[in-house]
Order: C-alpha cells, then sequence, then structure tokens
C-alpha cells in the first residue's frame, strides 16, 4: 500500500545529465541554468513529459546549456536558434519550445530571426543570456556592448551606441517583452510567466561574464517593474522604461526588470488551419507523412 502510495506521487523529474559543465567557476550561466531546470522540473511534476519540451541553443557559452538538460532538441547553428524553434514548431505543434541564444549569437549573426520571430508570434519561448560580449571566442565587442569598452579587436574603444533589444522588440510587436538579472529566483519568476504567454517571449538575462566582462555592478543597479507599479499592457509605458537603460553602467544607471510588455495576440499556429488540426490530433510530422 506504502508503496503503491509513493509510485502514484508525482515526482519531478530530473533534468540533469552526466556530463560536467565547462563554464568558469562562478559563471552565472550556471544561474540560468538552475532557474530553467526548476521550472520546467515543476512543469513536469505537475503532469508535462518530458517530451513534450524541445530546446534549442545557439553556439557560444550559453550553447553549452544544450549538453547540461536532459531534453530533446537541436544545438544549431550560430544565429540560428529561432529558425531552428520555428521547424520544430511548425512540424510539431503540440511541443514547448524553448531557444537559447548568446548575445552575439540574437543580435548580431541571428538578429534578421529575431525581428521576424517577434512579428510572427509563433508560440516559442527566447532566452537571451547577454553578457556583452561573444564570451566564447574570448571578448570581442557585440551590438550590446557599452561605448568604449576595449579589447584586442577593438583597441580604441567601441565607438557606435549599443543597440537596445527591448526597444527592438516592442517596435517588432512582441507580445511578451521581459528582461531579468541572471538570477535563479528572476529567471524562475518570468519563465513560469512566459511559459503561460501565448505566444513569442522574449526573454533577455542581463549576465556579467567574470572573465571578459566582469562588470558585476548590474546588481546595485537593478529594480523591479513589478514594485513600481508598471502596467505591463500599456506600450507607451513600456517603451519609456526601455529607454531607461542604454545598456552603458553609468553611476547613477538603473535597469528596469520584469514584464516590459505582455498582450496577447493571435499566434503563428493559429493562423494557420493546417497547424490547428495536427494539435488538435496531438500529431507529428511523422504522422503527417504517412
Ligand atoms: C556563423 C559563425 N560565425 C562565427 C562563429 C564563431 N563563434 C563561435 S562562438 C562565438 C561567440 C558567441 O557569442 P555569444 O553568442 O554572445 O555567446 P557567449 O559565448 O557569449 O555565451 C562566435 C563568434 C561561428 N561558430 N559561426
Ligand atoms: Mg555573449
Amino acid at each position: 500500500m506504502k508503496i503503491k502510495k509513493m509510485l502514484n506521487k508525482k515526482m519531478p523529474t530530473n533534468l540533469s545529465t552526466q556530463t560536467k559543465p565547462t563554464w568558469c567557476p562562478g559563471c552565472f550561466n550556471f544561474q540560468i541554468l538552475a532557474g530553467v531546470k526548476k521550472v520546467l522540473e515543476e512543469e513536469i511534476a505537475k503532469g508535462k513529459k518530458k517530451e513534450d519540451f524541445a530546446i534549442v541553443t545557439g553556439i557560444g557559452c550559453h550553447g553549452k546549456i544544450f549538453d547540461y538538460l536532459n531534453l530533446n532538441g537541436i544545438n544549431t547553428l550560430h544565429g540560428r536558434v529561432l529558425p531552428a524553434c520555428l521547424g520544430i514548431k511548425i512540424g510539431n505543434p503540440n511541443l514547448s519550445v524553448l531557444g537559447f541564444a548568446g548575445d552575439g549569437d540574437a543580435y548580431a549573426e541571428g538578429i534578421e530571426h529575431l525581428i521576424h520571430a517577434a512579428r510572427y508570434n509563433s508560440d516559442l519561448k527566447y532566452i537571451v543570456h547577454n553578457n556583452q560580449i561573444f564570451a566564447l571566442t574570448v571578448g570581442q565587442p557585440t551590438p550590446t556592448t557599452e561605448l568604449e569598452f576595449k579589447d584586442k579587436t577593438t583597441p580604441l574603444g567601441v565607438k557606435i551606441l549599443p543597440l537596445n533589444p527591448i526597444k527592438l522588440m516592442l517596435a517588432s510587436g512582441a507580445s511578451f517583452v521581459a528582461r531579468v538579472f541572471a538570477d535563479v529566483k528572476q529567471i524562475e519568476n518570468v519563465l513560469k510567466k512566459a511559459l503561460k504567454h501565448k505566444g513569442f517571449a522574449f526573454i533577455e538575462v542581463l549576465q556579467p561574464c567574470l572573465i571578459f566582462h566582469p562588470d558585476i555592478s548590474y546588481k546595485s543597479k537593478i529594480y523591479s517593474l513589478e514594485k513600481t507599479g508598471h502596467n505591463k499592457t500599456n506600450f507607451e509605458q513600456a517603451w519609456k522604461k526601455a529607454e531607461e537603460f542604454n545598456y552603458c553602467l553609468k553611476e547613477k544607471t538603473k535597469i528596469p526588470t520584469g514584464i516590459f510588455y505582455q498582450k496577447e495576440r493571435e499566434t503563428f499556429e493559429e493562423k494557420f488551419p493546417q497547424l490547428q488540426n495536427l494539435k488538435k490530433k496531438g500529431i507529428g510530422w511523422k504522422d503527417i507523412r504517412r
């Protein structure tokens, strides 16, 4: 009787793998991994199956998360996380698809996909590990590196104002736009809401790179939008909040975190009846080919 009770009780599924992480000790990627794992393990404990999820990662330090999460997916080409996510979603719209990209991946090589993913509003969750640097290739500036940052490839310092991805996402029609600091609790909180959101959810994670972009003063500069009574359905308010941080850290900089904007609208999948049929039947691409 006792054993039966134990078997009936849903145990949280462990999404860990045997692979030993090769991230630097103390890397903020560990925080992202822990937050994502916790949320997905909870989803599985509540009744979802491991097979209901698919992950896609890019190339870079962030991309190693693929090896540390025991889930199906693709470790794709640099900059091509979103097309791979969309392909998986079209193939099987019943899957919950999560993409992980670096800032180089998302805002340099893959920027064109990001704009269209926001427009399409496919039901994908996209997490950008923004350490403001191409970390795996040892620290060259990306489109969100701050002014005057110097490295061997840019000895005179960055002279071009960084891209503001929050504004880009708002302007491109994203239905869920958020930013968090790389802290387990913040990631958990926003990812849970993103999973409930029907449509494209963009989550930028501000993440110091301890080796090539080690400024950790973010932590003292961030504040929670939720606590200021921010109205996330108000586009103008979201835009104003997005303008507060231009990705250059100064003494008085304040960085808003949390959900800037959320408004559901028809998804990419809803626009296509053939995808709706697949969804109802609960089948994937293998079944269509038969
Ligand atoms: C098409 C292509 N261009 C360049 C590279 C070289 N490359 C590998 S990792 C990397 C840096 C990745 O930076 P980012 O996406 O920010 O990830 P991070 O390492 O910072 O997590 C680059 C440029 C590549 N693998 N493929
Ligand atoms: Mg990076």
